[in-house]
């Protein structure tokens, strides 16, 4: 059921292709882009390790402490022994976010455990009644928000409660619940509790549900999650709700924005708000078992990325049982408000472009239309070396001014625009060794060609089923398999065609290489490639097969390339390309690419 609907969701937002279903709540959330996310709570103590055992479950993670290995609640809250009560101040992680550049900050209020780091009336399971001296870290939180002007959002875990005795927690689908206890819980905890957070706090900018199944396929009701819902509504009108409520957006588009899985970066455009929860290593709770961080380029490339695409990033700390937050947590984040504080421009505020997300490959477009009336396009550049020309293809306006970013100033660049094709001049030394900023200037929003397949670094062009202008036939997707030693690829019974259009910026030769599977050493099987009133005629090869992996039983399919022809573009322009393969069922063809490589003068 989900699975159809975000299928549908996908193509609807590639069609309309721009930032438009933003209600007036979520302005600002879209505006910010960039968050952090806090799991700090009693598994903080246990840093993914219990009396000598570490978390029993791959995912590590550190705040699953007492479900996975089974903690009685008696054993698990002495964990509150092990804090430092007089050194935790939030305070401190405010600052991190500020010097982050981020805009937000979302803690966990409850986790799974059911222990609340506020001092809550609802339940006696809480920080108050287990710290000395006592503490209320929700209150303290909110104050340093409120003091360095930071929006305050809580995670609420209102599904997944180990704590009371009817709430869900995973071993219910053995020892069954009763939707009238699992009522009593959400009734006397889940509501209260809520109305505590809503109402003490000062004004809250978001609740962060944590439900990452649709209400249908658990105990939880759709009454009870619109009781929710209006609570929020009607305490705290500007409140942002994430579909992790467990209502979805498709079903419910007061909704405010979707959350995807965990770490799940965006691959489409869409037109509604959305955000990627993310770790800077595995855990959210601090886990001692960490050793593999994300560098402050993945992560910059990640959120520029979801920007890309019309998301955000809410990047994760968790700090120990003293409040400190890991020295390879602040490093990054320290690295990544750097690049934000020249180059945020590229984020905050910014959007989808109309070109396809990625079709260049030295990095990916945002866009902005600015406060003086201007309109930005912006390359964030992930890849290319210094000195170069950057091809940008499929713009069809020429800009106003092409500049580099760099921390002191903005360098005008020169560049060459064609129809549809700008080519710009780099300087030998580029300013930044994470990712640098070009800002192209337009006085109104740039037209483009969304046929267009852009030049790669490499001078070639890199057509395939997922960047053609279109295709007629039937095929079946292949998926990669063993590892990635089988390629993804598409498999023809009968007959495809398939289209697509290119910008030659200047009389050139090409090579026409194709790959592909074909695992019969007699056929009528051929492919013909159409270009510039030309065809080239190609019979499959057989092309055999290969060992996959040594010593492992490992044989399969080969998919190898073939150089088909030659093709000669004696003038600038566009040029369509047209690929037909015809087959049949008893020959199945496995097709990848076409590539169509430059020949140096
Ligand atoms: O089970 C939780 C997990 O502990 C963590 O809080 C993440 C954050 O997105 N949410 C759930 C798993 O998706």
């Amino acid at each position: 059921m989900k699975k159809i609907l975000l299928v549908f969701f996908v193509i609807f937002s590639i069609k309309t292709n721009c930032q438009n279903l933003v209600n007036e709540r979520a302005k600002w959330f879209v505006n910010d882009r960039f968050g952090m996310f806090i799991h700090w709570g009693l598994y903080s103590g246990a840093e993914g390790n219990w009396k000598g055992e570490k978390v029993r479950y791959d995912n590590d993670y550190a705040e699953w402490i007492q479900y996975r290995n089974q903690i009685e609640k008696s054993e698990y809250i002495k964990l509150s022994k092990r804090f430092d009560w007089n050194k935790i101040d939030p305070e401190e992680w405010v600052l991190l976010a500020k010097k982050a550049g981020m805009k937000y900050i979302t803690i966990t209020a409850k986790h799974h455990d059911g222990f609340a780091i506020w001092n809550s009336k609802a339940s006696d399971f809480n920080i108050y009644n287990y710290s000395e001296p006592k503490r209320d870290i929700i209150k303290d939180l909110s104050e340093a928000c409120k003091k360095h002007n930071l929006k305050l959002g809580f995670y609420y875990s209102h599904w997944t409660d180990w704590e009371h005795p009817y709430a869900w927690d995973n071993s219910k689908e053995i020892y069954w619940l009763d939707k009238d206890k699992f009522d009593i819980y959400w009734q006397e905890k889940v509501i209260p509790q809520m109305k505590e957070l809503l109402t003490n706090y000062g004004e809250i900018s978001m609740i962060w549900f944590d439900m990452w199944l649709h209400h249908d396929q658990t105990i939880v009701s759709k009454d009870q999650l619109l009781q929710l819902k209006n609570l929020i509504r009607e305490i705290q009108p500007n409140c942002l709700i994430n579909s992790r409520l467990g209502l979805s957006v498709e079903e419910d588009e007061d909704v405010d924005f979707r959350t995807l899985g965990d770490n799940q970066l965006g691959e489409y455009k869409f037109d509604y708000p959305w955000q990627t929860p993310a770790t800077v290593a595995h855990s959210w709770g601090y886990s001692k078992n960490e050793n593999e961080w994300k560098s402050t380029t993945s992560i910059l490339r990640s959120l520029i990325g979801n920007v890309s695409l019309n998301g955000n990033l809410m990047l994760n700390i968790g700090p120990t049982s003293d409040g400190s937050v890991p020295y390879e947590i602040g490093k990054r984040f320290s690295e990544i408000g750097k690049w934000l504080k020249f180059y945020g421009k590229s984020v905050y505020g910014a959007e989808a472009f109309d070109l396809r997300s990625n079709l260049h490959d030295w990095g990916l477009i945002t866009y902005k239309h600015n406060k003086q009336g201007k309109h930005n396009v912006f390359l964030n550049i992930f890849d290319i070396k210094p000195g170069n020309s950057l091809n940008v293809t499929g713009i069809t306006n020429k800009p106003l001014n092409a500049y580099l970013i760099s921390k002191k100033s903005k360098i005008k660049l020169n560049f060459d625009f064609n129809k549809a094709f700008l080519k710009i001049k780099l300087p030998t030394d580029l300013p930044d060794p994470y990712v640098n900023l070009i800002e192209l200037e337009y006085d109104k929003k740039p037209t483009v060609d969304r046929d267009l397949v852009a030049k790669s670094k490499f001078n070639g062009y890199s057509l395939k089923l997922s960047n053609s202008k279109s295709y007629q036939g039937d095929y079946i997707l292949n998926e990669s398999k063993r590892e990635g030693s089988i390629p993804s690829n598409i498999q023809v019974n009968d007959s495809l065609n398939i289209s697509w259009k290119i910008f030659v910026d200047k009389p050139s030769k090409f090579n026409i290489d194709t790959s592909y599977n074909f695992q019969k050493k007699i056929t009528d099987g051929f492919m013909t490639v159409s270009i510039n009133k030309k065809s080239y005629k190609h019979r499959f090869n057989y092309t055999g097969k290969t060992v996959g992996e040594p010593i492992q039983d490992y044989i399969i399919d080969r998919f190898k390339s073939s150089t088909i022809g030659t093709i000669n573009f004696e003038d600038v322009g566009f040029y369509d390309i047209d690929l037909k393969i015809k087959t049949s069922s008893q020959n199945p063809l496995q097709w990848q690419w076409m590539w169509l490589e430059e020949i140096a003068d």
